[in-house]
This record gives structure tokens, C-alpha cells and sequence, in this order.
């Protein structure tokens, strides 16, 4: 019997029904999708039940309920993950064995499903897993994008980007749920109307509409009877056609709004920290708040007649300014539609929304020109004009009549609205995602803002599910650790600490270290099938995955591969132990350095792993498609985690601690939330280098020129040189960009923006120290498990009991099943 208490033989009997029902077969004719598919309707059947307590239960207790506003959730699959958290992963596995099918090939046949760029979905994803674990009631709210971040190929070198059509044989964890459809209005005129009072009541007229339609998908808690709903809103056209224009002859006008409704949840924006003042997007944004706060102010009104209890029912999460437009949806629907005085409504928006920060790259902020805004949202912009005079005049009492400082701070200036000021202003907290990071917001970036509402402002350190990244991508480890410390950690990873004891076990070293192997060996095989590379398992597996961009400083990592490969050239006897460099990187599809750094990635492999000379020392592979699934088998093999942004440009990183939990060793800068792995685990147990955050905010206002740092060093000048003499191509034009972007400066930005060749010498000393410290294979173990016994801080458990408690004040409502 599994935790949720079902004979194998009946789970067996569902999957063989279903596999009938739904596909005509049986299970020795069915493909290994349709078994997925037939599992999938026979647990959701077993998860139903305690979903719809846990909404029961909430209903009956009045609780209050978080909801988390996000653009982008990366879930990754859900089987596995499902499976670990109800308690059946090894009743599962025994009942496929009895089958005959392999379970890992059902595991498979799930697409992942990318409704994410990066770090910021997979956050989102991670924290709806610590909230139902930890019995918080909540809804992750966002939208269901009918193509996912694009699939990544890689063709000569390049990527080359192919649609993730994830929902093309069905949705079975999706419900669809008609019966909560909403009304979402777009453009249009506002006309003000006389009320009975006096005052105005404002309407909306000749708009287009769509009807936004939830699907819910369930979340279910490790060990524990909560599943909570991931609820993303489709779009749906209201009127096919408008018999109006139909009738004129007008076909194209007739059927604007469903060709409306079929674009606006096709696609997630794939870019990444690059703000472009799309339409689309800004629709996108609208329809999923609008269609969240409509619902959530129905409910509520269900259950109570006095909206200053809201707050105590109520919290909105704003994942990053993309929700944002949430401020003003509230206070319309609050002002407009419900009849409250601007002020009770203002106070009330206030309490309930709480904006979460997570770059500081300013290319990244939101900023909507005004035209397309009012356009658009006729009603919304004139609240956000209401909600900016008011507190334009906010700053005049206290700062008297300084236009200048007015300005600077206003919601709308230069012709534009900007989305992270109206969420500062509309909102009670404003968090950061790392202790630097929110010292950088304070002191730099929202100065102003922080002097003016001190108390707003707070600290909320990024974490990460060990339930999805020890207990399921590496259940080996996992079993280890259960072995030795029992099980407590998988709900409490500061636990972890227990295996401090063991740092020094012999025994504990080699099997730890057996098992990291056995993962770098399944690891090896992966890329001898999908690529044709051979990689040598006990090589150093350095890696780096993650989205590309110049700041993450990939850049920096191949030049270092460059430098050492010159070397081997120079002297194939060189003393090192074989490295294994990987990496993973989906590129915004219009960056175009970013796709060039792939393409240099690719071209170093080429040369190096096909050189005979350098005795397979180095080897560079290039994995296409980094997505959650590739994490999962990446992560485990790690023994070098790359994190090496230049310092005060990552908010935070999350990739940092999937590393760290599975016992790679971190090469990193003082940035993020490196600078607290650094404070857990000690100096000796990282590998720091570069420049500090305040060294890089100097240097940036000084001088600094790359050449002086060329003309010194003789390795820099090597590799840069190799970029244009035809080392790695042919075309010698070909990576000139990179190298006068790094020189010179080129297309607009300064040379060596972010500091490549200025950290490159103290990167290659730092690369020499993992080198020798691999070497001492004791050492290394005594390293690996301290950092895995030190990552307990990291849990998103840990990061969502804070939010819980010191932004929500929202208490846990178990569910008796
Ligand atoms: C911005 C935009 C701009 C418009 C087009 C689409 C798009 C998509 C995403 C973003 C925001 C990117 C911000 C982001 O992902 N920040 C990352 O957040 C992580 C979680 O807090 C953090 O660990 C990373 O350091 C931070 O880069």
C-alpha cells in the first residue's frame, strides 16, 4: 500500500482500464506516451479527492489564501514529482516492474512543459511545492501559453529555435473549469456617468473582449493530505463573430475578436531581461490579472460584505512587475464595480499586494509607453493617472516643490508608466531575492524609494525544493542520506547539518563519491547518445547551465577554455587533471551576441574534442534544449558548479543551490546568493574569485581600459587572438564581434561591459585551485559533503516560511483526509 492507501493490484487494473478506455489497447500494444497518459488518469483520480477537501477545508475555515501572480511557471514534469510527494514512488516502480514496462520510459514520455524563461518560472515552481508541503493555502495564478519557451537545436553550432507544441496529445493534469469563465475587456472609450450621489461612475464602452477560462492543475504537498491549484487562465473569443460587421461584409472586423482570443495565449515571450514594449505582452498581462482579481473579488464577496477584510482573506504575490497592472485592476474593481471611496480602496490594494524584485538589469524594467497603455486599458490608465497625481502630491508635502526629485520618482514620466514604481507605491512590501541584491536595491537602484518607505522594504533569500532536486533527481543520494540521518530532511533540509559527523567517515566519503561517479557515468552515457562525444566519467564535470546572457559571463568561462587549451598546445605534457566542461543556454532568439558565444562554444568543441594532440584532457559539449528535465540528470553529475556573473548583476541564482545540494563544489563571484554559500560553507570549501560588487560600481564610474589588461597578461592575449586568426573557424570574421565587444566596445556598448578580461587571470587562479584541490580525492569528498551539508539554508521551505510569516501573515490550515 502507498501513503495514500491503494492496492498495487487496483493501480495496476486502473492503468490497464484507462490505457483501454482511452486508447483502445492494451499495455503490450500501447506506446510508451499512452501508458504515461493512462497512469496519469489513473492517479489523478487518487488526487481529486484530497484536492477537493483541501478546498473544502479552506472554504469552511474562511482561511486566507496567497496568491501568487506570475507570468511564467516552469514546472517541469509533473509525474515523478507527483508521485514522491503522495508517497507512491516506490509502489509505482513496483507496479510498472510487474508490468513489464520500465518506469523510467513512462517518466520520459512527458513533454516538460516550459511555461518559463529561467530562474524566475522555476522559483515560482519551486515555491508552489513549499507552500502546499507546508499546508499554506495558496493559487499560483498565471497563464496557460499554448507553446512554452522554445525548443532549443543546435544546426552547424547554432541554435536554431523550433516551437514546444507541449499541449499536442492533451492535457491530463489540467481540469478545465467553464464554470469560472470571466469577461476581460480590451480597448475601447471610458465614459463617465452621474451617480444618484453626485459622484461618477465610470464605464467602459465599445471594447473588444475575450473570456479567460481557468485550467487548474494540482499541487500536491510531500507527506501531507494539501494539493493546491496552479490555475492558469486560457483565452476564449466570446463572440465568434460580430453579426454586425458579418453582415456588412466585413469578415476580417466580424472575427477580430476571436482571431484576438487565438493569439493572446499562444506563446511565452522568450526573452530574458531584455524589456521590449510589446502589445501582446501587455495584453498578456492584463488578461491574466484581470481574469485573477475578477475571480478573487467574486469569491470573496461570497463570503463577506465588508471589503476591509480583504487584506485578512487576501494576499496578492507579484512575481517580478509583470503583474503588476494587478495595483490598478484591484482599485477599479474595488472603485468601479463595488462602489468604494477611492481611499478605503487605496488602503485596502495596499495591504494585499506585495512586489518581489528579481533584477537589477535595466534593460529588464518594465516602462509601457503611454499611447499603447491608454489605448489598450482606457479605464486601467486612468486610475494609474489617478494613483500617480496622488502621490506626486504625496511626495510635494513631504519633499516641498522639488520637480526635479518629482520626476525622478513619478509613476509617469517621459511619456511612460513605470511598472515597478507603481508596484512599490501600490504595495506594503518589496523584497528582494539576496541579501546583496536587496542591499543594491536600498542603496542604488531604489534609493529613493527606499528612503521614503523604509518599512516596505525587505530581504527574502531565493531557495529551491530538495523534494524535486535531491529526492527525485538524485534518489541515490537521497537514499544515502535517509540511510544515515532518517528521513527528516526532505521537510526540514536544515537537517542536512547531521551529515556534518560524516564529513570525515571514510566510508561515507567513498560511497558518496561512488554514487556522485555512478550519476557522472549515467551522465557520460546521456551525452555518448545524444551528442556522439566521448567523455571520460572521471574527468572534473564543470558546469554551467542557465539562460545565456553577457552578464552570467559564459563568455568568460570559454576564454578560459581557450587559454587552456593553448597551453596543452604549447605543452601536451601539461599536469592537470582531464576536465569535462559543459554547458547548457537557451539565448533570447533576437540576441544576437548571445547566439554567437553558442556558436563559439561549439566551434571550441569542434577543435578541442577532435584534437588528438591534448590526449582528450579537455573536452567542451554543448548540450541543446537546457530545460528542467536536463537539470535533473545535469545537477547530480556535477562536480564544478559555475557561477560566475559579474558581481552585483545576479539577483540571485537558484542554479547556485541545486549545485551546491548535490555536492558540486562552487566556482563563483561575490554575487547573488553565492555571497551566502560563501557565508555557510566557509572560504575553504568555495572557490571565490573575481571582483566585489563595489569594486565592479567603481570600476564602472572610473577608467577602465581593457587593452592595459591585454597588453599584460599573455594568456588574455593568446585567447582573445585565437578568436580572429582562424583557430576555431574558418571565417576569421566570424567571433570578430566578440572580440572588439571585449576591446573596443561595439554596437552600442562599452568594451568589456561586464569585466571578462579584468577577472580573467583571478578566474584561471581559481580554476587552478579546483585542479589541485580534485587531486587530493579525500579533500574533495570532505568538500563535496560539506557543501551538501551546509545547503539546508537554501530550501525553498525556509524562503516561503519567511514570506509567510513577515509579508503574508498567513497561517498553515492542515487538511484532516
Ligand atoms: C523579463 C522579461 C522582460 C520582457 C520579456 C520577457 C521577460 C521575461 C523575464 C524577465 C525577467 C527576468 C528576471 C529574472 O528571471 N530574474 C532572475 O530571477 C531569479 C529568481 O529570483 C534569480 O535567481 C536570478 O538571479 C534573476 O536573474
Amino acid at each position: 500500500m502507498g501513503q495514500i492507501g491503494i492496492e498495487k493490484e487496483t493501480l495496476k487494473m486502473m492503468i490497464r482500464e484507462n490505457v483501454k478506455t482511452l486508447y483502445r489497447k492494451n499495455l503490450e500494444t500501447a506506446s510508451a506516451e499512452e501508458i504515461y497518459q493512462a497512469a496519469v488518469f489513473s492517479l489523478r483520480d487518487l488526487i481529486t479527492d484530497k484536492w477537493i477537501k483541501t478546498h473544502d477545508t479552506y472554504s469552511e475555515k474562511n482561511a486566507k489564501i496567497v496568491y501568487y501572480l506570475s507570468m511564467e511557471f516552469l514546472m517541469g514534469r509533473f509525474l515523478g514529482n507527483a508521485l514522491i510527494n503522495m508517497g507512491m514512488n516506490t509502489v509505482i516502480k513496483e507496479v510498472f516492474a510487474e508490468l513489464g514496462i520500465d518506469y523510467n520510459t513512462v517518466e520520459e514520455a512527458e513533454p516538460d512543459p516550459g511555461l518559463g524563461n529561467g530562474g524566475l518560472g522555476r522559483l515560482a515552481a519551486c515555491f508552489l511545492d513549499s507552500l502546499s508541503t507546508l499546508e499554506l493555502p495558496a493559487y499560483g495564478c498565471g497563464i496557460r501559453y499554448h507553446y512554452g519557451i522554445f525548443e532549443q537545436k543546435v544546426e552547424n553550432g547554432y541554435q536554431v529555435e523550433a516551437p514546444d507544441n507541449w499541449l499536442e496529445d492533451g492535457d491530463p493534469w489540467g481540469i478545465r473549469r467553464n464554470e469560472y469563465a470571466v469577461e476581460i475587456k480590451f480597448g475601447g472609450h471610458v465614459r463617465a456617468m452621474l451617480k444618484e450621489n453626485g459622484g461618477y461612475r465610470f464605464v467602459q464602452e465599445g471594447y473588444q473582449s475575450v473570456m479567460a477560462i481557468p485550467y487548474d492543475y494540482p499541487v500536491v504537498g510531500y507527506g501531507n493530505n494539501t494539493v493546491n491549484t496552479l490555475r492558469l487562465w486560457d483565452a476564449r473569443a466570446k463572440n465568434r463573430i460580430d453579426l454586425k460587421y458579418f453582415n456588412e461584409g466585413n469578415y476580417q472586423k466580424a472575427a477580430e475578436e476571436e482571431t484576438l482570443a487565438k493569439t493572446l495565449t499562444d506563446v511565452l515571450y522568450p526573452a530574458d531581461e531584455h524589456y521590449q514594449g510589446k502589445e501582446l505582452r501587455l495584453r498578456q498581462q492584463f488578461f491574466f490579472i484581470s481574469a485573477t482579481v475578477q475571480r478573487v473579488v467574486a469569491r470573496f464577496k461570497e463570503n463577506h460584505g465588508d471589503f476591509n477584510l480583504l487584506p485578512e482573506k487576501v494576499a496578492f504575490q507579484l512575481n517580478d512587475t509583470h503583474p503588476s497592472i494587478a495595483v490598478a485592476e484591484l482599485m477599479r474593481v474595488l472603485v468601479d464595480e463595488n462602489d468604494l471611496p477611492w481611499d478605503q480602496a487605496w488602503e485596502i490594494t495596499q495591504k494585499v499586494c506585495a512586489y518581489t524584485n528579481h533584477t537589477i538589469m535595466s534593460e529588464a524594467l518594465e516602462k509601457w509607453p503611454l499611447d499603447l497603455f491608454s489605448r489598450l486599458l482606457p479605464r486601467i490608465y486612468q486610475i494609474v493617472e489617478e494613483i500617480n497625481r496622488r502621490f506626486c502630491l504625496e511626495l510635494t508635502e513631504k519633499y516641498g516643490n522639488n520637480p526635479e526629485k518629482i520626476r525622478r520618482l513619478a509613476i509617469i514620466a517621459d511619456g511612460q508608466i513605470r511598472m515597478a514604481y507603481m508596484a512599490i507605491v501600490g504595495s506594503h512590501s518589496v523584497n528582494g531575492v539576496a541579501a546583496l541584491h536587496t542591499e543594491i536595491l536600498k542603496n542604488q537602484e531604489l534609493k529613493d524609494f527606499y528612503k521614503l518607505y523604509p518599512e516596505k522594504f525587505n530581504n527574502k533569500t531565493n531557495g529551491i525544493t530538495q523534494r524535486r532536486w535531491l529526492l527525485h533527481a538524485n534518489p541515490q543520494l537521497a537514499e544515502l542520506i535517509t540511510e544515515k540521518i532518517g528521513d527528516g530532511w526532505i521537510t526540514d533540509l536544515a537537517q542536512l547539518e547531521k551529515i556534518l559527523p560524516y564529513v570525515e567517515d571514510e566510508e561515507f566519503q567513498k560511497r558518496f563519491m561512488e554514487i556522485k561517479r555512478a550519476n557522472k557515468v549515467a551522465l557520460a552515457k546521456y551525452i555518448k547518445s545524444a551528442k556522439g562525444i566521448d567523455i571520460n566519467p572521471d574527468s572534473i564535470f564543470d558546469i554551467q547551465v542557465k539562460r545565456l546572457h553577457e552578464y552570467k559571463r559564459q563568455l568568460l568561462n570559454v576564454l578560459h577554455i581557450i587559454g587552456l587549451y593553448n597551453k596543452l598546445k604549447m605543452n601536451p605534457g601539461l599536469d592537470m587533471v582531464p576536465r569535462t566542461y559543459i554547458f547548457g543556454a537557451k539565448a533570447a532568439a533576437g540576441y544576437r551576441r548571445a547566439k554567437l558565444i553558442i556558436k563559439l562554444i561549439n566551434s571550441v568543441g569542434d577543435v578541442v574534442n577532435n584534437d588528438e594532440s591534448i590526449c582528450g584532457k579537455i573536452k567542451v559539449v554543448f548540450l541543446e534544449n537546457y530545460r528542467v528535465s536536463l537539470a535533473e540528470r545535469l545537477i547530480p553529475a556535477a562536480d564544478v558548479s559555475e557561477q560566475i556573473s559579474t558581481a552585483g548583476k545576479e539577483a540571485s541564482g537558484t542554479g547556485n543551490m541545486k549545485f551546491m545540494l548535490n555536492g558540486a563544489l562552487t566556482v563563483g563571484t561575490m554575487d547573488g546568493a553565492n555571497v551566502e554559500i560563501f557565508d555557510e560553507v566557509g572560504e575553504e570549501n568555495i572557490f571565490i574569485f573575481g571582483m566585489s560588487a563595489e569594486e565592479v560600481q567603481e570600476k564602472y564610474n572610473g577608467e577602465y581600459d581593457p587593452w592595459s589588461v591585454y597588453n599584460m597578461n599573455q594568456e588574455v592575449r593568446m585567447a582573445m587572438t585565437a578568436l580572429i586568426d582562424g583557430t576555431f573557424s574558418n571565417d576569421t570574421c566570424l567571433f570578430r564581434e566578440l572580440y572588439d565587444a571585449l576591446l573596443n566596445g561595439f554596437g552600442g556598448s562599452k568594451a568589456d561591459e561586464y569585466f571578462v578580461l579584468e577577472d580573467y587571470a583571478d578566474y584561471q587562479r581559481a580554476q587552478m585551485a579546483v585542479d589541485y584541490a580534485y587531486r587530493d580525492k579525500e579533500r574533495w569528498a570532505r568538500m563535496a559533503i560539506y557543501n551538501t551539508a551546509k545547503s539546508g539554508k537554501f530550501s525553498s521551505d525556509r524562503t516561503i516560511k519567511e514570506y509567510a510569516k513577515e509579508i503574508w501573515s498567513l497561517p498553515s490550515v492542515p487538511i484532516e483526509f
